[in-house]
């Protein structure tokens, strides 16, 4: 079987040679978090830190030290203007005078991580977004819409650890080759099949639901003496990265919608480094990526930390529960 490197991929599809850099960065971070991983039991490293991170929650040491990884690998790159991370409160500039060119990065270090404990799936998540002009180094400046994005990706760090990526010409998987260290093409042109019989959601969050989520999630459990005709499976790994990769691979939905429970942060998922990096894989891999009421890529956003409602996967099915939030 020819092996191919994601280095060779990348020049395959004639990817920028400053871009193909960055993301090998990322890639090289992805796999030292990997070993963290899963070294993390022996390591002592699997239980609550000391520290919170800028949403209130109890870190895990584990996304302390992912963070503390991803910045010290990724946070050189001579084209980088910032890096914005979900346990860091404020935007880390890593150039006084970000020029149009320079490469702007929105990374979950360790999503998922309440899996940890169990040992199950987690992930790293990242973004791109390349300036097309000078800026001043202030927040606002990093508040771009995720249509800007130029590439977006994430490692799962499963049975075994993968990265998925687009730059948007498609959705590549690669595995990890524990012999080269290299991490090399697996799934080629990663495809969500346009129609599902299975969805993800949290359950337990029922009666926080707004109506037509609770709405379309009775008539799917109605199965094929309901509204739907047919059967569905219900999945649910509370890692984002493992019901995003599952999705990548056979199909289905994934909804974490914005609930009263919720509402007043305005959901549960960021939009900047978790919807906006999984919305373009998703509709890279002929999918749909939604808030229910438009694209997720579409919201402007208004801060760095900012989360949306997230309805993503296979394409009809997400036009479907849109139908039920237009009605
Ligand atoms: P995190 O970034 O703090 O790990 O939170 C994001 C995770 C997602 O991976 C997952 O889909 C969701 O939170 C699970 O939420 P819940 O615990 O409500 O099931
Ligand atoms: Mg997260």
């Amino acid at each position: 079987m020819t092996q191919i490197t994601l280095r060779q991929h990348m020049h395959s599809q004639s990817t920028d040679a400053a871009l193909m850099l960055l993301i090998e960065d990322i890639a090289t971070a992805c796999r030292m978090i990997a070993d963290r991983v899963r070294h993390g039991a022996f390591a002592g490293v699997l239980g609550a830190a000391e520290t919170e991170n800028v949403q209130g929650e109890t870190q895990k040491e584990l996304d302390v030290i992912s963070d503390e990884i991803f910045q010290q690998v990724v946070g050189d790159n001579p084209h980088l203007a910032a890096l914005v991370s979900e346990e860091v409160d404020e935007v880390n500039w890593r150039k006084s005078e970000p020029k149009a060119g320079d490469f702007v990065v929105y990374y979950d270090p360790l999503d998922g991580s309440s899996n940890l404990d169990v040992n199950l799936s987690v992930g790293t998540i990242f973004s791109i977004v390349q300036l097309d002009a000078d800026i001043a180094p202030e927040p606002e400046a990093v508040q771009i819409k995720g249509t800007q994005q130029i590439a977006a990706g994430y490692a799962i760090y499963g049975p075994s650890t993968g990265l998925v990526i687009t730059v948007g010409q498609g959705v590549d998987g690669f595995t990890h080759h524990p012999g080269s260290g290299e991490f090399l093409l697996t799934q080629p042109e990663m495809a969500i099949p346009p129609k599902t019989q299975e969805f993800a959601i949290n359950a337990s969050r029922y009666d926080m639901w707004e109506p037509p989520v609770r709405q379309y999630i009775d008539d799917c459990l109605r199965g094929v003496d309901g509204p739907r005709d047919k059967k569905f499976n219900m999945r649910w790994c509370a890692s984002m990265v493992a019901d995003v990769h599952r999705i990548l691979t056979r199909g289905g939905v994934f909804l974490y919608p914005k609930d009263s429970g919720n509402a007043a942060q305005g959901g549960k998922l960021r939009l900047m480094y978790e919807a906006n990096p999984m919305a373009m894989l998703v509709e890279q891999a002929g999918g749909a990526a939604s808030t229910g009421l438009g694209r997720i890529v579409e919201v402007a956003p208004t801060g760095h930390h900012q989360r949306v409602s997230v309805i993503l996967g296979s394409r009809d099915e997400v036009a479907v529960i849109e139908g039920y939030h237009e009605g």
